[in-house]
């Protein structure tokens, strides 16, 4: 079973992204150690669970065809380091780099629930430093949902922080199952529709207003 909670934009993207053109979409799967970025990623990738994935950080291609038009995912399935002196280990590149992020912790292990709060506040902040208006996509996932006996982070408290930050929520198991993991990855591929649909809305009325008041330059 997968749990969702969905965040509160409107669904609006499929209406107004009207051409067929392919779209592009870079995903970021981001959170501690050992909660399974890879095999969520793998998972996604391949329909498989293979159990031991290593060390290994890559950027992934992927083609999926979602509500009848033709996706291209890029999948940066990230390593955590506690080293960096980034904040929340999330790093300018990254930001820069991706559409939607995936941030993933546990639901047996407290410490990389707290990873995922302090990784959501740094995209946040970093994005509105930037100067962003639009919503940042991100979806929440408490992952090895089979591992019941041995959970330390309730859905309840997922679920709140998810709402509280205006994200996403699913709790999922990458070991039982794919349905939860392709819910996940077509959820944010939603969410950064609605996103790119909101910035074009609001570029359009700045051009709107620019043509009106005569300023020269707009981006
Ligand atoms: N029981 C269970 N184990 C899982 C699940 N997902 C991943 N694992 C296991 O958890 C361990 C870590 O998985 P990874 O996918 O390597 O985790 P990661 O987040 O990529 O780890 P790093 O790349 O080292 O940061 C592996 O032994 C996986 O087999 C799950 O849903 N349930
Ligand atoms: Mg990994």
């Amino acid at each position: 079973m997968v749990v969702q909670v969905k965040p509160s934009v409107q669904h609006s993207s499929k209406m107004t992204e009207g051409s067929q053109q392919k779209v592009e979409a870079n995903v970021l799967l981001l959170g501690a150690e050992n909660v399974g970025k890879s095999a969520l990623t793998v998972r996604f990738l391949t329909r498989r669970f293979i159990g031991e994935y290593g060390d290994i950080e890559s950027i992934y291609n992927h083609n999926d065809r979602v509500d009848g038009r033709e996706i291209c995912f890029n999948i940066w399935d990230s390593l955590y380091s506690q080293n960096s002196d980034t904040q929340g280990c999330v790093t300018e590149k990254q930001l820069r780099w991706a559409d939607g992020f995936i941030l993933v912790y546990s639901i047996c292990d407290r410490a990389s629930f707290s990873v995922v709060s302090q990784q959501v506040r740094r995209i946040r902040q970093a994005k509105k430093h930037a100067g962003g208006v639009d919503k940042v996509p991100i979806i929440i996932v408490g992952n090895k949902r089979d591992l019941q006996h041995r959970r330390t982070v309730s859905s309840e408290e997922g679920r709140m922080l998810a709402l509280s930050a205006d994200c996403g929520f699913f709790e999922i198991s990458a070991a039982e199952t794919y349905h939860g993991v392709l819910l996940v990855f077509h959820e944010l591929l939603e969410l950064i529709r609605e996103s790119r649909a909101t910035r074009k809305g609001i570029k359009g009325i700045v051009r709107s207003m620019s043509a009106v008041f005569g300023r020269r330059r707009i981006d």
